[in-house]
């Protein structure tokens, strides 16, 4: 069997997190047209049929300037993916030509001994994928260049092809019935924070943590959740929750339905909103959302 760790690597926004899910053919990690959706290193295992190989793919934070500790925080977190790793897929925006995040995103790479393959993603949106490519090329010499579309499934065979001929013969690291390295607790939070991200606009998003107080299964075959999204300020607040509550109850509707899919059970969901003022600045409370990790 061919095993290896394959880390997702690129500024925010390129679709990396879209291209996880799509490579996995399921919704492992959230996804969201805002740049610095995904917070965390996260696995998303690939078993291979016939046990012809096991990929252990490593979602992270997109590489940017940092403005504040959480910004720092992602960056850190981002960085962690790069040891013991077998493979790296830089993830690039083909629509684009590169952004200064795009060449730090390609610094933070050279003490990295893992060969690194160029993944052009969003190509049924290129207009000029030749101009691109030339672009990335000459910023450095990667192992090889994919052309693929996470969105529409282009390309990805060839990508997985591409990464497991630079995995070496090995033992599988997750069990068959494994899918990736977080608690359900986890993953529910994710799925409200992902629907207060597409439901909220401006700077908000950006100021959303989500904390899971309980989690349990009620007699009724229900499981009960009870989280609570924490912003910034009071004014933020008032927005999430919105006109007689009605924002809420949308973001709590979408979540739910997310939450039952990944849960497969029934779930009652309840949904505060509370004020942390500058949680974002705060190692404290980075770290009591688990978003400041080990390294
Ligand atoms: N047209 C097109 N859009 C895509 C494709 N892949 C991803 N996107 C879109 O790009 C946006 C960003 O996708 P994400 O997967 O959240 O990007 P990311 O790189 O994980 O972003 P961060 O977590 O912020 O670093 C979303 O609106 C996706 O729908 C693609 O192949 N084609
Ligand atoms: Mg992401």
């Amino acid at each position: 069997m061919k095993s290896g760790f394959c880390t997702l690597w690129g500024r925010p926004n390129t679709g990396k997190s879209t291209l996880l899910n799509a490579l996995l053919g399921r919704k492992h990690v959230i996804t969201s047209p805002r740049p610095q959706t995904t917070r965390h290193r996260i696995a998303g295992v690939l078993h291979g049929p016939d046990e012809e190989f096991q990929i252990v793919f490593l979602d992270t934070p997109g590489i940017h300037e940092p403005q504040h500790k959480l910004g720092e925080t992602l960056v850190k977190n981002a960085k962690s993916a790069l040891d013991d790793i077998e493979c790296v897929v830089f993830v690039a925006d083909a629509t684009e030509v590169p952004h200064d995040d795009d060449r730090l995103a390609i610094e933070g790479l050279k003490r990295v001994k893992a060969p690194v393959i160029l993944a052009l993603n969003k190509i049924d949106a290129a207009r000029d994928l030749e101009g691109v490519r030339g672009a990335f090329k000459k910023l450095r010499a990667f192992d090889t260049v994919v052309e693929i579309s996470a969105l529409e499934n282009r390309g990805l065979d060839e990508l997985k092809r591409q990464i497991v001929a630079r995995f070496p013969d090995g033992e599988p690291y997750f069990p068959p019935e494994m899918g990736g390295d977080r608690s359900s607790e986890f993953h529910v939070e994710e799925l409200i924070r992902e629907q207060a991200i597409l439901q909220l606009r401006a700077e908000i998003p950006h100021a959303v943590a989500v904390a899971v107080e309980q989690m349990a299964p009620r007699p009724n075959d229900r499981f009960y959740v009870e989280a609570i999204i924490y912003v910034e300020r009071e004014s933020q607040k008032k927005i999430v929750i919105g006109e007689g509550g009605a924002r809420i109850k949308e973001i709590g509707l979408k979540a739910r339905e997310e939450i039952e899919a990944w849960l497969g059970k029934k779930v009652f969901l309840e949904i505060r909103v509370k004020v942390r003022d500058k949680w974002r600045d705060d190692d404290l409370w980075l770290s009591r959302f688990g978003i400041s990790e080990r390294g």
